[in-house]
C-alpha cells in the first residue's frame, strides 16, 4: 500500500487519536466547548483528514492551506480561537507520526508546516465579491440585498427590467448571480446569515435564471454539438454548472444538464446514447475529487470509448489550475464565459 492507500484505510482511528491527543495537549478545550464541541472535533478533525489525502493525491500544498485557511476563517467567525486549530494540527502531526511511522517527511515539511504557517500569522479578511470596479455591482448589491430580505420578486423584477433595457443576459449571469452567490457564500462563513438564507438564495436564482431563457436562447444557431452536464457524488453545488450549460446553450450547443447526484451508469448512458462530444464535471469540495477521478478513469477506460472529451471546472479546480491536468481532464475553465472557447477548442472549432 502506497502512503496514501495507508491513510485512507487509518483515516477514521487516526481522527479518534489526533483528537484524543488535542484534548490532552489542551485540557481547557473540554471545560470551554463540552462533549458537543469534542463530537464536532472529531467530524472537523476527519474533514482536515480528508482534505490531506487529496492535496496528497494530486501533490498538491495548495489544495490543502487553501482549506485551512478556509477553515480558520470559518472558526474565527464562530469566535473559536485560532490556536484551537493550532493544536489540533499539532495533534494530527503527532497521531500520523505515531500511526503511520513509514510516512514521508515530506508530508510534514510541505503540507502540515506551510498550513501551520498560514494560521499562524493574522488572517486577512475576505473582501466582498460585490466590487464597484466590476459592471453592474449597484445591481448586483440591490439584488443580494432584495434575496435576503426574502423578496424573491423584487430581486427578479430588477433582473428582468435590466435584460429589457439592453444588459445582456451573460453579463447578468456572472455580474449579478455569480457573484452575489459567492457574496453568500462569504456571508455564510461569516455567520451573517443563515444555511435556510442561503438555499433560498440559490433557489430564488435559479427560477429566475430558469424565467431568463425566452431571452437566451430563441435565434441561437446551433452548432451541432452536444455535452453532458453533471456533478459528482454528493456534490451538491449546481448552480455554476448550471450556468455553464447555459453559456454553452447560447454557444449553439446542444446541452443535457443532469445537475447533482447522478449515479455513474446514467452518466455513461448519457454520454453514449446519443454520443457526447463533452462531459462536463463540476466539482466544488475538494472532498469529492475520489468521484470526479472515478468517473473521468471510467470515460477514459479504453473499453468504454465513447470519444467524449473531458471538461472540468468548479471551486476545486480554481484552488489549483494545474489540477485539471493532475486528474486527466482534457480542459479546464476558470467560469462559464471562459468555458466557451475551452469547449470549442475541445471539438476542433475555432473560438468566438
Ligand atoms: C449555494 C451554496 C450551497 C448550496 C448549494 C445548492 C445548489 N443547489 O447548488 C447548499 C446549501 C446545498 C450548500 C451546501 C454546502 N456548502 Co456551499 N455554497 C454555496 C455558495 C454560497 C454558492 C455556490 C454557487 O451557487 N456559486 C455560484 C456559481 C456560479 O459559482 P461556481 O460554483 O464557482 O461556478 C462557476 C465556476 O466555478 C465555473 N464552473 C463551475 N462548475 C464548472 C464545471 C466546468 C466543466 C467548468 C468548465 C467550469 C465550472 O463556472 C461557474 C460559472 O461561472 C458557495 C460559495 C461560493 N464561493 O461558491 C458555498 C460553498 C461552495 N459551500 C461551502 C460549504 C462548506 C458547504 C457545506 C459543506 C456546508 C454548508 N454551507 O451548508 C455544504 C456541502 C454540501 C455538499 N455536499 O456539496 C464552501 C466550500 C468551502 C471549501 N473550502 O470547500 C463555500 C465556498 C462557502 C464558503 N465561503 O465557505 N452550499
Amino acid at each position: 500500500m502506497n502512503n496514501i492507500e495507508v491513510l485512507e484505510s487509518l483515516k477514521e482511528p487516526l481522527a479518534a487519536v489526533a483528537v484524543e491527543q488535542t484534548y490532552r495537549l489542551d485540557p481547557t478545550l473540554m471545560v470551554r466547548y463540552g462533549a458537543s464541541g469534542r463530537d464536532k472535533c472529531l467530524q472537523d478533525t476527519f474533514c482536515h483528514i480528508q482534505n490531506l489525502i487529496q492535496a496528497l493525491r494530486y501533490s498538491s500544498p495548495l489544495l490543502f492551506t487553501e482549506y485551512v485557511s478556509w477553515f480558520a476563517y470559518l472558526l474565527v467567525n464562530q469566535n473559536i480561537p485560532v490556536q484551537d486549530l493550532h493544536t489540533n494540527l499539532a495533534a494530527l502531526g503527532s497521531a500520523l507520526k505515531e500511526q503511520v511511522p513509514d510516512l514521508e517527511e515530506s508530508v510534514f515539511s510541505k503540507y502540515l508546516q506551510p498550513a501551520v504557517q498560514i494560521i499562524n500569522k493574522p488572517l486577512a479578511d475576505v473582501d466582498s465579491f460585490i466590487d464597484d470596479s466590476q459592471p453592474h455591482a449597484m445591481l448586483c448589491r440591490e439584488y443580494l440585498a432584495a434575496l435576503l430580505e426574502g423578496n424573491h420578486k423584487q430581486a427578479r423584477q430588477m433582473v428582468l427590467e435590466a435584460v429589457k433595457s439592453g444588459t445582456s443576459v451573460r453579463d447578468i449571469y456572472l455580474y449579478i448571480f455569480q457573484n452575489s452567490q459567492w457574496e453568500v457564500g462569504r456571508l455564510w462563513q461569516q455567520k451573517k446569515i443563515t444555511v435556510g438564507q442561503e438555499h433560498f438564495c440559490t433557489a430564488a436564482t435559479q427560477s429566475i435564471m430558469s424565467q431568463l431563457y425566452p431571452y437566451t436562447f430563441s435565434g441561437v444557431q446551433r452548432l451541432g454539438k452536444r455535452l453532458v452536464a453533471i456533478c459528482v457524488g454528493d456534490e451538491l453545488h449546481e448552480l455554476g454548472l448550471r450556468m455553464l450549460s447555459d453559456f454553452l446553450e447560447m454557444d449553439g450547443w446542444d446541452t443535457y444538464y443532469l445537475g447533482a447526484n447522478v449515479p455513474l451508469e446514467s452518466i455513461l448512458k448519457a454520454i453514449s446514447e446519443p454520443p457526447a462530444d463533452v462531459l462536463a464535471i463540476s466539482t466544488t469540495m475538494t472532498i469529492h475529487l475520489p468521484f470526479t477521478q472515478m468517473i473521468i478513469d471510467r470515460v477514459h477506460d479504453e473499453s468504454f470509448s465513447t470519444g467524449a472529451r473531458i471538461l472540468v471546472g468548479g471551486y476545486a479546480f480554481n484552488i489549483d489550475p494545474m489540477l485539471w491536468q493532475k486528474v486527466g481532464a482534457d480542459g479546464y475553465a476558470v467560469n462559464s464565459a471562459v468555458a466557451v472557447d475551452e469547449a470549442r477548442r475541445l471539438v476542433g472549432l475555432a473560438p468566438v
